[in-house]
């Protein structure tokens, strides 16, 4: 019955009440932080049928995570763990593009996590419902569950496992370099050879895999019939077997990065749900990825339908 199931951790996030480092940040702001939920929120938001699935804590994060995504909208199906903690992280602001690419130098932003061990990283075929998982049109997935645990990641290669009736898998490959430390993400291209809609950023594939430039992360990644290659104020590169497209990315003054390529994939699926052409369904990513950039927060108020319409229905000259 569902249009988008989005499956992955959602924390507890907090970054300082005022500009300035962690360490040097007395008060800071509670909000809720998570890849997948971001893009549920926003697609629920868009007017489509979407669930959530994660794992909290029987703590007040979880209370607060489930009740924030909850009130965007978005059916939530997440166990409460009795025993581990809902996942927290901290977070500084720092320039990001209007595709969602975070710094690479990280003198700009600071990303603190608290969630190994979390309820979330308890995630795994044992416990999470197979049924729930394929309950949408599309299952949305991304990098970041993959690092979380061996039982997170055993959980990825079931849900993008060959099945009858499986559904239109979509994977964000969110390359989140705290996450990683001595381990390889070789894994991450893996499960996206796994996977029919692809999102990746230029720069986390050339971090991650080595790929330099849009082509060759397509060369790397043949087999998603759809493959999102988001190249920083460049544009949006959709590669599929019947040849490739390209849209600049708006010029925006950025107010908050952070979220901005979670909405990029949730104006991309919006459109794909809806059926649009394929230089359509980017040009619908960049204005939900704009509207996140000029908001402060992680979650920005998507453009309405109608007007992002009309802004996506401009001519080649308005879009660079
Ligand atoms: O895309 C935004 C996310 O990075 C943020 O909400 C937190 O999910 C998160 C993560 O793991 O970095």
């Amino acid at each position: 019955p569902f249009d988008v199931v989005c499956l992955g951790e959602t924390m507890a996030a907090f970054r300082p009440a005022g500009p300035g480092r962690l360490a040097d940040s007395p008060v800071f702001v509670r909000g809720v932080g998570g890849a997948e939920s971001n893009t549920a929120c926003l697609l629920a938001r868009a007017g489509h049928r979407v669930r959530w699935i994660g794992r909290v804590g029987t703590d007040g994060f979880g209370d607060h995570v489930l009740a924030e995504i909850a009130a965007h909208g978005v059916d939530v199906s997440a166990v409460r763990d009795p025993d581990r903690p809902t996942g927290v992280y901290f977070r500084t602001g720092g320039e990001r593009s209007t595709t969602g690419e975070r710094p690479t130098d990280p003198a700009l932003a600071e990303v603190l996590y608290h969630r190994t061990g979390s309820a979330a990283s308890a995630m795994s075929p044992a416990t999470v419902d197979r049924a729930a998982a394929d309950s949408g049109r599309i299952l949305h997935l991304s990098g970041i569950t993959a690092a979380l645990s061996g039982g997170c990641l055993a959980l990825l290669y079931e849900l993008t496992a060959p099945r009858p009736g499986r559904p239109l898998l979509s994977f964000d490959v969110n390359y989140r370099v705290g996450l990683w430390k001595r381990r390889d993400p070789g894994v991450l291209l893996d499960l996206a050879r796994r996977c029919d809609l692809v999102f990746t950023g230029a720069d986390e594939a050339r971090a991650a895999w080595g790929a330099a430039g849009s082509a060759a992360v397509r060369e790397l990644l043949p087999e998603p019939s759809v493959l999102v290659v988001k190249d920083g104020a460049r544009g949006a590169a959709a590669h599929t077997s019947s040849g490739s497209c390209h849209v600049p990315a708006l010029s925006v003054e950025t107010a908050d990065p952070v979220g901005a390529g979670d909405a990029f994939a949730a104006g991309f699926l919006s459109a794909t749900l809806r059926g649009l052409p394929l230089r359509t369904r980017l040009r619908h990513g960049h204005l939900a990825a704009a509207a996140a950039l000029t908001c402060p927060g992680d979650l920005a108020e998507p453009p309405a339908r109608a007007l992002a319409d009309r802004l996506a229905a401009l001519d080649d000259t308005a879009w660079g």
